[in-house]
């Protein structure tokens, strides 16, 4: 049977920031170990990602850096494209969506879809932003989530929860922009109609999904993979807006679309296609040979990204008719950073370029860690206590110890050439049998896309030779010339195991595994040699390897989580600044200095205090919200601020004539704007 080929994709990450460390656990690495493994079984590989540079997320992070669109794609891109290359992502090719090929191939894409009577055309009302003239779709509005409550989710998805949404589904909507309750207003979008499709959608999705009683599962799609597709489905498929009134993006290519551009989950997916074509002019290859016919579409991806990747991409992929469908979609959950999610806004991350930076020499460490800890099935927690004790404990003190005992004694015996395999005892036949099914259950593990497990059996053939070499004392035998025989056979396997570990060790830790061949003087990369005990003939030579891992101490941790406190700031919900006034409006207004004379509880009202306020000019009634903050007894005597010519009005029942100014924080709680000197009532504030 010939080999399954394979495109694989990494989600598109967004040019709007730099890639913190829960992106890498949860994206990059796994499919970059995933690839490698292909590769090393000879499968036909493309290894596609790119940078998304479209979308809300774009033009509002130009907006709060003051700058253009462009410049920030062009800033983000290079920091993540040169994190990628320092961390050794093995991509075939790293492109970008604005590219002109890319939207060039997204404007066709369109067309043929549009040709094919693929979406409809509908004006809706939409939400609008009077103060900025503009539509606001996606991250442009933000409200409560309807599923999980969370207060800060997008028009198109939370963040939170993972739920895909649309703007009218938010409660309490508000403008990203002005922060006020948007209008609604109508306008003319693309629609993409789900619905159409959704009787072979179901049987696709299910296809994934459970088979008989063994709960086998063919395809290996993840349970939340499924479950958040069927849940979609169950819902009830709706039309989808396909286009944007937006000047950032891929121009909608039909008369008639002024100032629309595609949405930006139509046009990332249509990047994997463009990149695709790309690397193929680049590689002399047919772009088409990727995208069609007998092979595996794989994407990787985060959970936020579910539906986008397993519906609505699919549905393009099948409506434009000859492309192939995703074969599998590994979904990765969230990954915390101690404790609490990993955070932009308030610089709660441990940034990929960063700790690049600050250990260069640390790559194949944080990919052993980020593995061990991926959450492949749940959200999981990067804690630098447990960075330092996956490295003591596991990578030098298993596979480091071994590989040094190994390599150091067969110096010390044979001055590094691999010595006589004599006769097997029964514990040698064990060990090597336990090693010959080693690479086996890797595969199979990889295969079903169980890559930490798969890790964790990897480090099994490190854990066996450091057994082997526990029990066997090969440097207490060596004492008695009686057992020169025996202990040559002794580490003859050591080094047997050493060469596996220079195969199996390659998907996951490449830097070590180079090590290691370089010393064994092995470069295999051929995964089905794996398992084999005569991979090192006798007296092939081999060098003495470097310290691999050394022991991170705890002032190690002690830093980085200092660091992390340190860079860390406070997430505020001020309001953002209102719009412009002019000095006549605000001259308009007559603030003094006034002082509070009395004050009582207004009846049946828990928030308000009556007060009565010297003005300079007369004492007057004023009613203010303020009485879950001060009692009567504290303001009486209080130098406050008062806004005098306030229209009257009546609030319950009592008349008030002005208000009283206060300053809010954060959390909510009022305080008195008082004069800092000790001034009397009358003065103007202004
Ligand atoms: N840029 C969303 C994200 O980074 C988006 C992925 C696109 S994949 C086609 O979460
Ligand atoms: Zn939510």
């Amino acid at each position: 049977m010939s080999k399954a080929k394979y495109t694989i994709t990494s989600a598109l990450p967004y040019a709007n920031g730099p890639l913190h460390l829960g992106h890498v656990a949860g994206v990059y690495l796994p499919s970059d170990i995933f690839v490698r493994f292909l590769r090393m079984n000879n499968h036909d590989v493309a290894f596609i990602c790119g940078s998304d540079e479209h979308g809300a997320a774009i033009t509002l992070r130009a907006k709060k850096e003051g700058t253009t669109p462009q410049e920030i794609v062009d800033k983000y891109d290079g920091i993540i494209r040169k994190a990628f290359d320092d961390f050794g992502i093995s991509f075939d090719i790293f492109h970008r969506t604005s590219s002109e090929i890319h939207h060039k191939t997204a404007q066709d894409f369109f067309n043929v879809l549009d040709e094919k009577k693929q979406f409809t055309k509908e004006t809706r009302e939409q939400y609008y932003d009077e103060d900025f003239n503009q539509f606001l779709a996606d991250r442009y509005i933000t409200g409560t989530c309807p599923n999980c409550q969370h207060d800060a989710a997008y028009g198109d998805q939370c963040e939170k929860c993972g739920s895909t949404l649309s703007p009218t589904e938010l409660i309490n909507p508000s403008s990203t922009l002005s922060g006020k309750a948007p209008i609604l207003k109508p306008t003319s979008h693309w629609y993409l109609p789900l619905e159409r499709h959704e009787d072979w959608l179901r049987s696709w999705v299910k296809e994934g999904q459970l088979n008989g009683k063994e709960h086998h599962n063919p395809k290996n799609w993840r349970n939340q993979v499924v479950g958040q597709c069927m849940s979609w489905i169950d819902g009830g498929l709706k039309p989808r807006a396909m286009t944007r009134d937006l000047d950032w993006g891929v121009k909608v290519p039909v008369e008639g679309a002024d100032g629309k551009v595609l949405y930006v989950w139509l046009d990332a997916p249509i990047g994997y296609i463009s990149a695709t074509k790309q690397w193929a002019l680049e590689n002399n290859k047919n772009w088409k040979d990727y995208w069609t016919g007998d092979r595996k579409l794989v994407h990787f991806i985060g959970k936020d990204n579910i539906v986008f990747h397993t519906i609505i991409f699919p549905i393009l992929l099948k409506a434009h008719e000859g492309l192939i469908l995703p074969d599998n979609v590994p979904a990765y959950e969230f990954l915390n950073l101690e404790g609490d999610k990993f955070s932009t806004s308030r610089n709660w991350a441990v940034w990929l370029h960063e700790y690049l930076e600050a250990h260069p020499n640390k790559v194949d460490e944080l990919k052993y860690v980020l593995t061990s800890i991926a959450p492949e099935t749940k959200d999981s927690e990067f804690t630098w206590k447990e960075f330092q004790t996956r490295i003591n404990n596991e990578l030098a003190a298993i596979l480091g110890n071994f590989v040094n005992r190994a390599m150091v004694l067969t110096q010390k015996y044979y001055n590094g050439a691999v010595p006589v395999m004599g006769e097997l005892t029964e514990f040698d036949n064990d060990i090597i049998s336990q090693m010959e099914a080693i690479p086996g259950k890797i595969s199979k593990l990889m295969y079903s896309y169980k890559l930490r497990e798969a890790q964790a059996e990897a480090m099994n053939l490190a854990r066996l030779g450091n057994k082997y070499l526990a029990d066997t004392e090969p440097w207490k035998m060596v004492k008695d010339p009686a057992n020169a025989a025996r202990v040559a056979t002794i580490m003859n396997i050591a080094l047997q195991i050493t060469a596996n570990l220079s195969i199996v060790l390659k998907p996951f830790l490449p830097a070590t595994a180079k090590i290691l061949s370089d010393h064994l003087n092995f470069h295999v990369s051929d995964w089905e040699k794996a398992g084999s005990a005569d991979l090192l003939t006798e007296g092939h030579p081999t060098t003495k390897t470097p310290i691999l891992f050394e022991k991170i101490d705890d002032e190690f941790v002690e830093n980085e989580k200092a660091k992390l406190e340190a860079t860390k700031t406070i997430e505020n919900s001020f309001p953002p600044q209102k719009e412009e006034t002019s000095f006549d409006d605000f001259t308009k207004m007559d603030i003094r200095v006034g002082t509070i004379l009395t004050a009582e509880k207004v009846k049946k009202a828990n928030k308000l205090l009556k007060l009565s306020v010297d003005t300079g000019i007369d004492q007057r009634t004023i009613v203010s919200g303020i009485a879950q903050h001060y009692s009567p007894e504290e303001v009486i005597g209080k130098k406050v601020t008062v806004l005098m010519n306030l229209a009257p009005r009546k609030i319950r029942g009592v008349e008030s004539q002005g208000m009283i100014l206060m300053a809010e924080n954060a959390e909510g709680e009022l305080s008195f704007v008082s004069p800092e000197k000790e001034f009397e009532a009358g003065g103007e504030v202004k």
